[in-house]
């Protein structure tokens, strides 16, 4: 099924575009500070709940009139129309004549979504299934390895989104994740990934998950099989293998290629980007962590999210005003990056999950009719969990020369209560929200006493932008609704750039050539690249020894 495509004007001649930069120029010199003194109602005017999740954007530098003029450059984008078309299943991946349907991975099981002539909520429901009766008898021990002992040690083996997400949602949910079985993920072609991994490990308590779409990308089956053979030179038996490896992939013929049952293996399908795909069969070390329980609480926190962003207007949209927020910093500020900051040591590996899932989105230069884009797209998404990062780089942000917009991350409530921890680390949030908003200008400083020379390093100009977005407690639901939000915050950003989200080529050229140097580096044949590359080819063949 093609997708219709409302013509598009080219996002710069929009006249929401025009009017935005324009509007820009009348109160980009406004400080936040006049903002907050002319209207006492801004933090309530601008902030929202949805679904458990609180967002406070008082602290932009947006007037009302801005947030209009956003909203207009999203009708004129056709967002609404172009998100009724990733629900509804039409081929919204152009470039590779896919829908895009993660969306249909946390609908509830009442639900039917038919797609080219399937109901894939059905067959969403059916691995689901298969995975909870699997990840049931891996935590009750009833699932034994060849020798007849229980499972302690899960590996996942896999890289990209076969990988992030699942690292991300087991370090976000240890609190509850069954703590006698312990989690290993291991991602990187190179030896001491696996090595570390596996050093103390017994093959004969250990199952080795391999995630993979494909089931062909060169790192992970390099990994699956060392993992073949480091299980084989423990157990000594070919037919270990049934009960010490899994399969997540979309690819039965390549599973069973080697050597891993098809019985063993849980399925998805091609419209789950990989990068989307920590829902799907892929969670299948989520779900055996924290049970199958848990796992659907975090589905259905997702679907929560999903129907929000489907059905509310764009006022009251939480993803659409994040994602709205990000264009209006890039496109009309400048700013390169967006920095996310929780202040949850569980969320500790949430920036580079979103990393992956903001930057292979949107990090495109061609517009889906094809067009090279003149404007700025994709944002650089960095940062670590707070308060470490205050110790780093938020100088950079306080003081340096560039306008980061921030996303702070908190919660209410502590999973790990103890003594004064969350009141100064709630403190700590709040305070370089404010820091950063409001600063501390020239004559403040110089009121403290401050030596003359000393009072321009310590002022601070403030008027720096962030979002503060604040829940009860990190529950497996929540971290679907945060999850969920960034995706449609990036679906969203990527409607008005005109670009497709859901494609990744830039990931292709390296590959094809790693594969043409890997040969080389072995032999002692005539290279042909250019004098760099050559150089550092011959280098490697006369160090390697
Ligand atoms: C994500 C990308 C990419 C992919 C990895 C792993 O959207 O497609 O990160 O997840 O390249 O691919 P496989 O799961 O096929 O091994």
């Amino acid at each position: 099924m093609s997708t219709p495509q409302p013509a598009l004007t080219p996002l710069t001649e929009l006249p929401a575009w025009e009017a935005l930069d324009e509007h820009a120029s009348e109160i980009e010199d406004v400080h936040l500070r006049e903002f907050f003194e002319e209207d006492e109602d801004r933090a309530s005017r601008f902030s929202l709940e949805a679904e458990g999740l609180f967002l406070d954007y008082s602290k932009n530098r947006i007037t009302s009139q801005t947030m209009d003029l956003l909203f207009q450059l999203a009708e004129q984008s056709y967002l609404q129309d172009k998100i009724d078309a990733m629900f509804r299943g039409d081929h919204i991946n152009l470039t590779e004549n896919r829908s895009v349907l993660h969306v249909a991975l946390r609908m509830p099981k009442t639900a039917s979504l038919v797609v080219d002539g399937v109901d894939v909520v059905a067959e969403v429901h059916a691995v689901l299934d298969k995975m909870a009766a699997f990840a049931d008898r891996v935590r009750s021990g009833e699932w034994t390895g060849f020798t007849g002992k229980r499972v302690r040690n899960i590996v996942n083996i896999g890289i990209g989104g076969s990988d992030l997400g699942p690292v991300m949602a087991y370090e976000a949910l240890r609190h509850c994740s069954q703590r006698d079985l312990n989690l290993r993920f291991v991602s990187n072609v190179d030896g001491t990934d696996f090595a570390e991994a596996t050093r103390d490990l017994d093959a004969s308590e250990t199952l080795f998950i391999v995630a993979s779409k494909t089931f062909t990308t060169l790192e992970t089956m390099t990994n699956a099989n060392s993992a073949r053979e480091w299980t084989l030179a423990q157990l000594g038996d070919e037919k270990a293998i049934a009960s010490h490896f899994v399969a997540l992939s979309t690819n039965a013929k390549e599973v069973s290629k080697f050597g891993i049952d098809t019985a063993n293996m849980f399925g998805f399908w091609d419209w789950v980007g990989g990068r989307y795909s920590m829902d799907s069969a892929i969670g299948l070390s989520t779900m055996i962590a924290i049970g199958p329980d848990n796992f659907r609480a975090m589905l259905a926190g997702f679907h929560a999210m999903d129907e929000h962003f489907r059905t509310a207007p764009f006022e009251r949209n939480m993803p659409v005003i994040m994602g709205l927020l990000t264009i209006w910093y890039n496109n009309i500020f400048g700013s390169q990056t967006v920095a996310i900051l929780p202040y949850d040591q569980y969320l500790k590996r949430f920036p580079a999950y979103l990393q992956q899932l903001t930057m292979e989105s949107n990090g495109k230069s061609i517009t889906v009719t094809g067009e090279q884009v003149d404007y700025e797209t994709g944002a650089i998404y960095w940062g670590e969990p707070g308060t470490n990062g205050q110790h780093s780089f938020y100088q950079l942000i306080h003081q340096g020369t560039k306008l980061i917009p921030c996303d702070f991350i908190g919660f209410m409530k502590s999973l790990n209560p103890k003594g004064d921890h969350h009141d100064i680390l709630i403190a700590n949030l709040f305070a370089q929200a404010e820091a950063l908003a409001f600063g501390k200008f020239s004559e403040e400083v110089a009121a403290q006493g401050v030596p003359e020379e000393l009072v321009a390093h310590k002022t601070f100009e403030g008027n720096r932008p962030s979002n503060m977005l604040l829940a009860e407690k990190l529950t497996p639901e929540i971290l679907g609704k945060l999850i969920a939000l960034y995706e449609h915050n990036v679906f969203t950003q990527g409607a008005i750039w005109q670009i497709d989200s859901f494609d990744q080529w830039g990931v292709e050229l390296g590959k094809v050539l790693a594969m043409r140097i890997v040969p080389e580096l072995k032999g002692n044949s005539e290279l042909g690249h250019d004098g760099s590359t050559n150089a550092l080819i011959e280098r490697y063949r006369s160090q390697k020894a």
